[in-house]
């Protein structure tokens, strides 16, 4: 059993050992390099007398803490981040000149943060909300930035509209409640004024808004950018991010549950799973559309409230990213990163969808207050891994000590250089598209259609998942508190499903709508979690255990899930060694009140030999919100006889045994992660 332990216990014991050092040579010193002889007692007037003025040492090291804060992202405030690497598939040189995807097999090194959009940087890991999913490529051409979201679509048209759907959905300013989360007035008030917000309000209220895992997320860099090639011939681009572990989310009660419990459920996720070598990986996809097809789609191609569904325009696979190192600090690289739309590399271009314009202004805009200034270039998590040569000079935290007198283009004094490189020579020229039309303020007809592909994407779900959007907005409209504005969302959904908006209507004490729904009737199978990939590998199994355990069974059973790609933790009524009954040892990760059952993928439930109703009550509890959240169970000896008792035996998912059959079973179904099938009664 001992192999297991110790995937498991890396996390915790070495992760440890390897942050100790041999410091014995290095003298801690103050910020100017002096060594400091003390460090814990102020410089005083005698030994009950006043501190001096003169204590430099103190007013330094207590500077420096009242300046350890800085301003966090006014959206996507709370982040979690890993390096990687991307490695090119094939070369795509027939579209794009980007050398990082000009060859099979080309490596380069990347750095990604995952992040909410509207909690500020304290707050739960998973609310119902948008994901950020950004990665920057230090590619050899300069960085190159993909600022995506874990939805295809934005609730917005244009970029000018963005301080006011991000005032509304923020917690209200009065009394700053509620945090992170939609299911409040202003938002919804918002949302029914501004129908363009329709298709990723759907999206929001789907499983996609609360994911399990950043692991287990796709991602989409939402607006349509540009591929060109060395000819200059420009294609229409959408990108997408599709993780290896297939797409997978909680259950709203777990949801709510895990922010209480493990606040930092995602990020501890991927850090843990990074540390025990399970790197997760992401394909990146590409949808192309020719320039001569602009007009051939039922949508406008520059409307970032519209997907391409894949069944129209195929999704090729280009490459892979596998992130496989957690961050040194948190502040330094996490923190300090500042991502940008506009950091593009020859081969990637802008289209002229109005959202995306908008942000190529913003990003560099707000990192100026955040960051502190113009040189956010030069903090090491940002700084590009080619040299970079320019005119540019000082400003607030300048690093690069220039040399020298010319700092102008066109000189005669330092041989013009730097010089600008020809495109041959690698300088990035913008495709010239040809661009010509009146200064106006108003938006094109073809980007009207608000409800026609929120309705696909309603026709695209299976039956559970229009279950849980229909719940979704009886939670989040139901805590509005003006009757009219829910009467509003429920009209102006009824424009997408009658069916789904009188479901909620009804559960919220609204009048039935008056509106009747889109008679659109395409879907859209890709977009259904339904249809995603189904593994057991990485899945985190809480094994609820106690002395007196049939040690040969379960050490079979234990190292057959290991050897499956399954990680566990061992649950019991106490932390330390448990015994089983020939002897055998095992260390205990957590007592019952240290983890909870809804932190896990799925539960094993052993139990031990003699009675012990505190243990029996714990896991009862356990195994009732496992089962509850549609979790695979499994169950060897005692454990079965508890899973009989609450009629839980048979019930799909729920298996049990103590051979290797028992082992596959439950890999099933533990790959098949939730099972939905499930006949839940409200006493269980
Ligand atoms: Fe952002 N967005 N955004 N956004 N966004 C920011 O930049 C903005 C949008 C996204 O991990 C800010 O550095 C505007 C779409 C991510 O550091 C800010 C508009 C998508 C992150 C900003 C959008 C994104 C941000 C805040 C509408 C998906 C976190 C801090 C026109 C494609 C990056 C910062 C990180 C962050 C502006 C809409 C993705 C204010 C104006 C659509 C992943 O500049």
């Amino acid at each position: 059993m001992s192999d297991e332990k110790k995937v498991n216990e890396k996390t915790k014991q070495e992760q440890l050992e390897q942050y100790k050092v041999d410091d014995s040579n290095k003298k801690m010193t103050t910020n100017q390099g002096l060594k400091v002889s003390e460090d814990e007692l102020s410089l005083t007037a005698g030994e009950r007398g006043p501190t001096l003025m003169e204590d430099f040492h103190f007013r330094e090291k207590m500077t420096h803490f009242d300046n350890e804060r800085i301003p966090e992202r006014v959206v996507h405030a709370r982040g979690f981040a890993a390096h990687g690497y991307f490695e090119a598939y094939e070369s795509m040189e027939q579209y794009t000149k980007a050398k990082f995807l000009s060859e099979p097999g080309k490596k380069t090194p990347t750095f990604t943060r995952f992040s909410t959009v509207v909690g500020q940087r304290g707050s739960t890991d998973i609310p119902r909300d948008v994901r950020g999913f950004a990665t920057k490529f230090y590619t050899e051409e300069g960085n190159y930035d993909l600022v995506a979201n874990n939805m295809p679509i934005f609730f917005i048209q244009d970029a000018m509209k963005f301080p006011d759907i991000v005032h509304a959905i923020k917690p209200e300013p009065h009394n700053e409640i509620p945090q992170a989360t939609a299911a409040h007035d202003t938002f919804w008030d918002w949302a029914a004024n501004n129908q363009e917000s329709a298709n990723q309000i759907m999206w929001l209220m789907s499983d996609r808004g609360i994911p399990k895992s950043f692991r287990t997320m796709e991602g989409f860099g939402i607006n349509t950018f540009r591929f060109v090639n060395g000819e200059g011939k420009s294609h229409f681009v959408k990108f997408h991010w599709k993780p290896k572990l297939g797409v997978h989310s909680v259950v709203w009660d777990e949801a709510q549950k895990i922010s209480g419990k493990n606040p930092d459920f995602n990020r501890q996720d991927l850090y843990d799973q990074i540390e025990m070598g399970n790197f997760p990986e992401w394909e990146l996809g590409v949808q192309v559309i020719e320039e001569k097809d602009e007009f051939a789609f039922d949508f406008d191609i520059l409307d970032a409230t519209k997907f391409w569904p894949e069944e129209d325009v195929p999704v090729k696979i280009v490459g892979k990213l596998t992130l496989n190192r957690n961050v040194d600090n948190f502040f330094s690289e996490t923190e300090q990163v500042a991502f940008h739309p506009g950091h593009v590399v020859p081969g990637i271009d802008f289209s002229n969808d109005p959202l995306l314009q908008g942000r190529l202004f913003s990003y560099t805009d707000t990192q100026l207050i955040r960051l502190m200034g113009p040189n956010f270039h030069e903090i090491p998590i940002n700084r590009s891994v080619c040299p970079f040569h320019n005119n540019q000079r000082e400003g607030y935290h300048r690093q690069t000590i220039n040399k020298g007198p010319v700092a102008y283009h066109n000189n005669s004094l330092s041989n013009n250089h730097p010089k600008p490189a020809t495109e041959a020579e690698g300088g990035y020229v913008h495709y010239e598209e040809k661009v010509e039309g009146r200064k106006i303020r108003r938006r094109s007809a073809s980007f009207e259609d608000h409800f026609s592909q929120a309705k696909l994407f309603w026709n695209s779900m299976s039956p559970v998942e229009r279950k849980h959007i229909i719940d979704a907005f009886s939670f989040e409209v139901g805590k509005v508190k003006s009757m009219n504005v829910r009467q509003q969302v429920v009209e102006m959904f009824a424009n997408v499903d009658t069916e789904l908006a009188t479901a909620f209507a009804t559960n919220i004490g609204s009048q039935p709508p008056s509106t009747t729904g889109s008679s659109v009737t395409k879907s859209s199978p890709a977009v259904s979690m339904a249809n995603t990939v189904k593994t057991a590998l990485t899945r985190k199994v809480g094994v609820i255990i106690k002395d007196g355990f049939n040690d040969t069974a379960v050490t079979d059973i234990l190292h057959g899930l290991h050897a499956n790609g399954i990680v566990y933790e061992i649950i019991s009524g106490r932390q330390g060694m448990l015994k089983g009954t020939s002897g055998k040892e095992l260390m205990v990760d957590h007592s019952f009140i240290t983890t909870d059952s809804v932190l896990y993928d799925a539960l094993y439930i052993v139990g031990g030999s003699d009675e012990d109703d505190e243990f029996q009550q714990n896991a009862t509890y356990f195994v009732k919100e496992a089962f509850k959240h549609y979790k695979p169970i499994g169950a060897t000896g005692a454990g079965a006889k508890l899973l009989d008792e609450y009629s839980m035996l048979g019930s799909p998912g729920v298996v049990s045994g103590n051979d290797q059959k028992f082992v596959n079973e439950f890999t099933e179904a533990i790959a098949a992660h939730r099972h939905w099938d499930r006949v839940i009664v409200t006493d269980k």
